[in-house]
Order: C-alpha cells, then sequence, then structure tokens
C-alpha cells in the first residue's frame, strides 16, 4: 500500500489525471488524500469536484479529501447565493 498526498489541483484535471497515470494509482490498494483546493482557477474545478466525490463514495477507506480556502469561498458563495434567492433578490 502506497499513500499519496496532493493538493492544490485547481480545476486542472488533466494534470491530475497525469499525476495518477505516472504513478499507476490504484483506489483499492494505495490510498490518496487531497489536500484542498481542487477548484478554481484552471477550467475543469467540476471534473475534479465530481471524480473526489465519486472516489470517496466508492472507496471511503483509502480516498480522502480535505477541504481548502477555495472550497470554503464556495460553500460561502453558495449560501450568500440561496440567501438572496430567499430575500427575492436576483
Ligand atoms: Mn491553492
Amino acid at each position: 500500500m502506497r499513500t499519496f498526498f496532493v493538493s492544490d489541483i485547481h480545476g486542472n484535471f488533466a494534470a491530475f489525471n497525469t499525476l495518477l497515470n505516472y504513478v499507476k494509482f490504484s483506489p483499492s490498494t494505495d490510498h490518496l488524500v487531497i489536500g484542498g483546493d481542487m477548484i478554481n482557477r484552471g477550467p475543469k474545478s467540476a471534473q475534479v469536484l465530481q471524480w473526489a466525490r465519486y472516489y470517496m463514495e466508492k472507496y471511503p477507506e483509502t480516498i480522502h479529501v480535505i477541504a481548502g480556502n477555495h472550497e470554503e469561498m464556495m460553500v460561502w458563495f453558495v449560501n450568500d447565493f440561496l440567501e438572496m434567492r430567499r430575500n427575492g433578490i436576483r
């Protein structure tokens, strides 16, 4: 079993996949910790989040995800947006 830590993917889903392929990552035998900042800056933030959600649900023993400040800002934004919608502000 190997353990990998990666952070600051920042929407660069292609580079993240290149990294996983380079080490021949196996989610059933290797551990992976994603240390936050999966989103923003790069073009594929949603794909990174979808990958993280899928794998952490499918392999809860080996895939671990920590929110970074960019995920925290996203949550603030979504909460503010929902609050504005509740108050009728478009
Ligand atoms: Mn960062």
